[in-house]
């Protein structure tokens, strides 16, 4: 029997009392007498591995979540066995491990409890699958908060909800609905302001209940496999998530042209369409380098194949568009069609590529094609098959993307909407039937498609984007949210969905702008596209249904403002590019919810709107029509309001006034932020000088700025350019220290260093100790300087 519902079923088995133990280099065994086997093991001084097994031995370890090359090792360990319990400790905690019951608790080394087992480890017994429905249960407090787990369409802190993980394709979803398109089995905890992490590695069906069944409860358990679980100790939840995507993995630096504005339709054909869309941008002047087709494109929905009705000569049209500054991204699907003149088909055949029901024939679905077999990515051979099936897309014909969709998988008119559960998975060698494989399937999906598209596009960077995705799907993939629809409540889901895949370690997200079902308002698409122009992954895209969605099928008005916010996003491009450097150097989430801004300040846990952009630039979307302004919390700090200059300080709710072209954005005080001028396409202009916005602090402030060829693998041969700014300001005095590492050299040769709420008049300017001749009249009128850049010490004195 499978429970969804019961927690706490009468037929649940515990673990009984601990007989022996055994300590085998970075892991402890535990025996129970009724053959459960906890195996404990140090990952990191900060990582711990729980893993359980009832049957007395434990199968094959395999892990498709898990980076081989996350880090390991630890400074200290010590095991001790006391009289009724078993103590683990690192440099970091301490684990308690009850002889009675195999009841864990962990603390910090200063014996504050970070996490205890409630009921801990149980389980069911389910006859008609095999094996048990996994159950953990913790013992929460009063005060505690959740955070993380991917795309949930709920409030950010977690608390008091029920989640359910399983991908689904879930066109029009709407607020709490469940389960979403991604399972990522990953949440952060805080509670006395300590921050830790869980990640239940486990591919089943999953759940997770956070105190929603009972008050001081937080459980998950799973429809299948191993209880196995790694806790992450913080204090900092900045801590916990970068461990988490030290574990899980980071992605390679995409194109930077990967960071610009995509456009998308359901479908934009045949060619002339395509062009007539490419050439309104060049004309209206907002920028945009990345143009989509969608699943028209092919001849009968046949993955890899071209309507030549449609699109005579693929390979002229896709490099005309080049020529104009556009990358063409292609949809490929999971589902091949059934057609014994179709070389996919036939080749998958003849391999035995095809997933294959239990009792033996080819599993068969409907898909936009029609009857479809799909092949089974869990199969390292097939990844490598389907990987080698890009070379004329991307080698002959130029195509720079790739489009993942229906990968949940998806099958229609099916009551399940998927696969039938008895289908067979290779899962690397681990067989098992799809109860497992299922929510990995869109991820190896992905990796096979990853593969490919790299492997063709070398020496330049491939660019992937899926929709269903698993935990660690990032090391291979961008994503986004998918079939939203165009109403203010989709746009405030999809704020939230963004910030939460970026502390789950999947960054590179983004929602369809505008809204993918229904016909958004002039008003909505324009709130939306303020909000999406600060989203790492940038896309309108629409089902096409309704009408338009390109900026000019709305007013003149829209197109004004929406060229505003997408030229600011060109502009801030540098600075955007540093922060998806930091992120796959050091895991560190692009968007900050304010709760992992400031932990500290409780103000913050139940925070929804706000985010952070990068390190230094807060951001609140509009969520509402006909607003003049609005109420929004502003961490602690100093802040200035980007649209005025205007200095705030944080800690508190404010009203803060916007016009119809803006929404509230502000800058921390103390930040140089990098920007290139506006250009329709990146790559677009030569230019000569960087332009560093530098807002005054009294007080210190660092800031960096990463760059490289944009495309390309030089960078990790050291061909890169990281700057470092630190500034120091006074009364009447402001330091600027630049530090430079990297052997890229960047083809400008100055910076013009905008000087914003400088509070004195300058007198006096010293370069590397040098007076410099100033014109005072034009500077006090500009308030800029141009520096050369290779300047290291710039001191301004008023
Ligand atoms: O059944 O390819 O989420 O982005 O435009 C619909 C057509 C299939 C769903 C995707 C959407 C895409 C659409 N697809």
């Amino acid at each position: 029997m499978i429970t969804n519902t019961e927690l706490e079923f009468k037929g649940d088995l515990y673990p009984s009392k601990i007989v022996s133990f055994e300590h085998d280099v970075d892991s402890v065994y535990f025996h129970s007498s009724n053959s459960v086997i906890l195996k404990v093991t140090i990952v990191r001084d900060s990582l711990i591995r729980f893993r359980y097994t009832t049957k007395g031995y434990f199968s094959n370890d395999f892990s498709y979540a898990i980076d081989k090359s996350h880090s390991h090792g630890y400074n200290f360990l010590e095991v001790i066995e006391e009289f009724d319990f078993f103590k683990i400790q690192t440099s970091k905690v301490k684990c308690i491990i009850q002889k009675i019951d195999m009841r864990i608790s962990v603390f910090d080394l200063k014996d504050n409890i970070l996490l205890e087992d409630e009921l801990g480890f149980h389980w069911e017994e389910s006859y008609e699958f095999g094996g048990n429905i996994v159950k953990m249960s913790k013992a929460s407090k009063d005060g505690e908060c959740f955070y993380g787990l991917g795309d949930k369409a709920t409030q950010m802190n977690l608390k008091g909800k029920r989640l359910e993980n399983f991908a689904t394709d879930q066109y029009a979803f709407q607020k709490e609905q469940e389960p979403l398109y991604k399972v990522v089995p990953f949440y952060i905890g805080l509670q006395h302001k300590q921050a830790y992490g869980i990640f239940f590695d486990n591919t089943f069906r999953t759940f997770f209940d956070f105190c929603h069944e009972r008050r001081n409860v937080t459980s998950f358990w799973a429809e299948g496999g191993e209880m196995n679980y790694y806790f992450i100790h913080g204090p900092k939840m900045e801590d916990v998530v970068a461990s988490y995507t030290d574990l899980t993995g980071k992605p390679e630096l995409p194109p930077l042209w990967a960071l610009g504005y995509h456009q998308c339709k359901w479908s934009y054909f045949p060619e002339s369409n395509v062009k007539e869309v490419t050439a309104k941008f060049r004309e209206s002047k907002i920028p945009c380098d990345a143009i989509y087709l969608d699943i028209d494109y092919m001849d009968g929905f046949r993955c890899f194949t071209w309507n030549k009705e449609y699109f005579p000569d693929p390979k002229r049209m896709v490099a005309e568009l080049a020529e104009n500054g556009f990358k063409t991204v292609v949809i490929i699907d999971p589902g091949i069609k059934i057609d014994k003149e179709y070389s996919v088909y036939k080749e998958a055949l003849e391999k035995d590529y095809f997933c294959k029901r239990a009792d033996g024939p080819y599993m068969k679905g409907k898909v936009w094609p029609g009857e479809c077999n799909f092949p089974d990515y869990t199969n390292p051979e097939v990844r490598e098959w389907w990987a080698g099936l890009f070379k004329e897309l991307i080698s002959d014909i130029g195509v720079k993307g790739v489009w993942n969709d229906m990968n949940e998988p998806a099958v229609m008119e099916v009551p399940n909407k998927t696969f039938p559960m008895d289908v067979r998975h290779d899962y690397d060698g681990n067989p098992c039937s799809h109860r497992k494989a299922h929510n990995v399937y869109g991820t190896q999906m992905a990796r096979a498609t990853y593969h490919g598209v790299k492997r063709f596009a070398y020496p330049k960077r491939p660019f992937i984007i899926t929709r269903s995705a698993y935990a660690g799907a990032q090391r291979y993939t961008s994503s986004w949210t998918g079939d939203n629809v165009a109403s203010w409540e989709h746009l405030w889901i999809a704020n939230i969905q963004v910030q939460r895949m970026s502390i789950s370690g999947m960054g590179f997200t983004g929602s369809d702008i505008g809204g993918f079902a229904e016909q958004p308002s002039g008003e909505l698409y324009t709130r939306w596209i303020q909000l999406g122009v600060f989203h790492p992954f940038c896309r309108t895209h629409s089902s096409g249904d309704h009408g338009d969605q390109e900026p000019w099928a709305f007013d003149l008005e829209v197109i004004d403002i929406t060229r505003k916010f997408v030229n600011l996003r060109y502009q801030l491009l540098p600075y955007l590019y540093t922060m998806f450097w930091q992120y796959i150097e050091e895991g560190i989430p692009m968007l900050k919810p304010l709760v992992y801004y400031d932990q500290a300040d409780t103000q913050t846990h139940y925070r929804n709107d706000e985010f952070v952009f990068g390190n230094q630039i807060l951001v609140c979307p509009i969520l509402e029509p006909n607003a003049i302004g609005r109420r929004m919390y502003v961490p602690r700090g100093q802040w200035y309001n980007y649209w005025t200059a205007k200095l705030v300080n944080g800690g508190k709710e404010m009203w803060v006034d916007t016009k119809y072209d803006e929404i509230p954005v502000f800058v921390k005080a103390g930040s140089i932020i990098p920007k290139y001028p506006v250009q329709q396409y990146v790559g677009e202009l030569e230019f000569d000088e960087l332009i560093l916005d530098l807002y005054y602090k009294e007080g210190k402030e660092k800031s960096v700025v990463y760059e490289d060829a944009q495309d390309g693998y030089d960078y990790k041969k050291g061909r890169y350019s990281f700057l470092t700014f630190q500034i120091t300001g006074k009364v009447s005095e402001l330091n600027i220290q630049l530090h430079k590492e990297g052997k890229y050299d960047t083809p400008y040769s100055k910076y013009k260093i905008n000087l914003i709420g400088l509070p004195f008049k300058i007198k006096r300017i010293e370069i590397d100790n040098e007076e410099v001749d100033l014109d005072i009249e034009a500077l006090e009128r500009d308030s800029y300087l141009i520096v050369d850049k290779e300047f290291n010490a710039l001191h301004i004195t008023g």
